[in-house]
C-alpha cells in the first residue's frame, strides 16, 4: 500500500512568513494533486511551544541562522515559526486536506527539535509515524513538503532506516538552502542512502 506524507506545508513556511522557504507556495498544488490519488495520507505539523529552544530569540546575543550546541547536538537557530495554534502553524490555504487522515505533530519538547517526522533530532522519542504507517500496511511512502533539506531529508533518511520503501517528489518539495548547495546536497544525500527522488509526473502522468 502506499502513502503520502506532507511534510510541514504549513503558513509559517510560504513566502512571507515567519520561515519562509522560497517558492514554499508551490508545493500545494503538487501535493494536492497527489492527495487526490494516495491511498492514504499522512501530514504532519511543526508545532513549537513559544520557549522552544530552537528559536533564535531564546538565546540572547544569538541570531537566525547561528548554530549552537543544544543539549549534545547541532542546532540551527531559527526566527521563531510554526507557534502551536497561532495562524503561521496552520495547513497552507489551498491545501487538499479532505484526504488527510491523520496530522502528527513535532518539535514539541522545547529542549529538542524535530526535523524527522519520526524521531526527534537525537532519536529519542519517536512521534508514532512509524507504528501508524506500518499498522496501516503502507510500505511504499512517497513524501512531499518543506523544507527538501530539513524536514523532508530527516524524514526521508529515517523512513529508509525504518524499511520503508522510500520516495521523494521532488517538485513537491521546496528548500531553504541557508547555505547555497543545501538542497542539491540533500537529494544527493537521501539518493545515496536509498530514497527514490522523483517527478510528480511520472507518479501521477498515467492516472490523471
Ligand atoms: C523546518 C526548520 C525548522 C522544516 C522546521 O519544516 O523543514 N525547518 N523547523
Ligand atoms: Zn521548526
Amino acid at each position: 500500500m502506499k502513502a503520502l506524507l506532507l511534510v510541514d506545508i504549513q503558513n509559517d513556511f510560504l513566502p512571507g512568513g515567519a520561515l519562509e522557504v522560497p517558492r514554499g507556495d508551490e508545493v500545494i498544488p503538487v501535493a494536492s494533486r497527489l492527495a487526490r490519488s494516495a491511498d492514504l495520507v499522512v501530514a504532519t505539523k511543526d508545532w513549537h511551544p513559544p520557549d522552544h529552544k530552537s528559536f533564535a530569540p531564546n538565546h540572547p546575543g544569538r541570531k537566525p541562522g547561528d548554530v549552537i550546541d543544544l543539549n549534545g547536538t547541532e542546532q540551527v537557530l531559527w526566527p521563531p515559526h510554526c507557534v502551536q495554534h497561532t495562524p503561521g502553524s496552520e495547513l497552507a490555504p489551498g491545501l487538499e486536506t479532505s484526504q488527510i487522515a491523520e496530522i502528527f505533530y513535532k518539535g514539541i519538547d522545547p529542549e529538542i527539535d524535530s526535523y524527522s517526522a519520526f524521531f526527534d533530532n537525537r532519536h529519542l522519542r519517536a512521534t508514532g509515524l512509524g507504528d501508524y504507517l506500518r499498522e496501516r500496511g503502507a510500505e511504499e511512502i512517497f513524501i512531499a513538503g518543506v523544507a527538501t533539506d530539513y524536514c523532508v531529508r530527516w524524514t526521508a533518511l529515517d523512513a529508509v532506516e525504518l524499511g520503508f520503501d522510500t520516495v521523494v517528489v521532488e517538485d513537491g518539495c521546496r528548500g531553504i538552502d541557508l547555505n547555497p548547495g543545501d538542497i542539491k546536497r540533500a537529494l544527493e544525500e537521501m539518493r545515496r542512502a536509498g530514497v527514490r527522488i522523483v517527478g510528480s509526473d511520472s507518479l501521477l502522468g498515467a492516472v490523471e
